[in-house]
């Protein structure tokens, strides 16, 4: 899988002096991300236990050609039967731009993307759900990059 994609923990906490979740079940399919904004996103009833049989679609777009950096907070489903996926731009029925799954209970998740758009997906089965995640996004630049330190998860 050729991977447009790179992997990074944040050395620093991230910090933002504004930011807002994303409402309702699925939340808004659309987020747009902006210099002053990062936003929250998190699987449906968060922090208590997501529904079963459920599908929610997002793509976030980053403004002025930035990137988008990603960071999960909390994050907890069932493992090998509920899946967050993530894919380059906003097509997610196209499996080509599919990066990977996350699964389980990983731990330091952070990356940035390298396109100014991309695709995230959760799906949970019919039974096992858990508290879900919680994930922090926010938009970035290439200058940014020697604040990260790759990580492999
Ligand atoms: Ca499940």
């Amino acid at each position: 899988m050729g991977f447009g994609f790179a992997i990074f923990l944040k050395t620093n906490i991230f910090q933002s002096t504004f930011s807002y979740n994303i409402s309702g079940e699925c939340g808004a399919r659309n987020i747009y991300l902006n210099d002053d904004l990062n936003k929250n996103l998190t699987s449906p009833r968060f922090p208590n236990i997501y529904p079963d049989d459920f599908l929610c679609e997002w793509v976030v777009n980053a403004m002025d050609e930035q990137l988008i950096y990603l960071h999960v907070i909390d994050f907890e489903l069932e493992a090998g039967y509920d899946f967050l996926t993530l894919g380059n731009g906003k097509d997610s029925t196209n499996s080509s731009t599919r990066l990977f799954s996350f699964t389980g209970n990983p731990k330091a998740v952070s990356f940035t993307s390298s396109m100014a758009s991309i695709w995230m997906n959760f799906a949970s089965d019919r039974s096992g759900g858990r508290r879900g995640f919680y994930i922090q996004l926010s938009q970035t630049d290439m200058g940014d990059y020697g604040k990260y330190t790759l990580r492999l998860f």
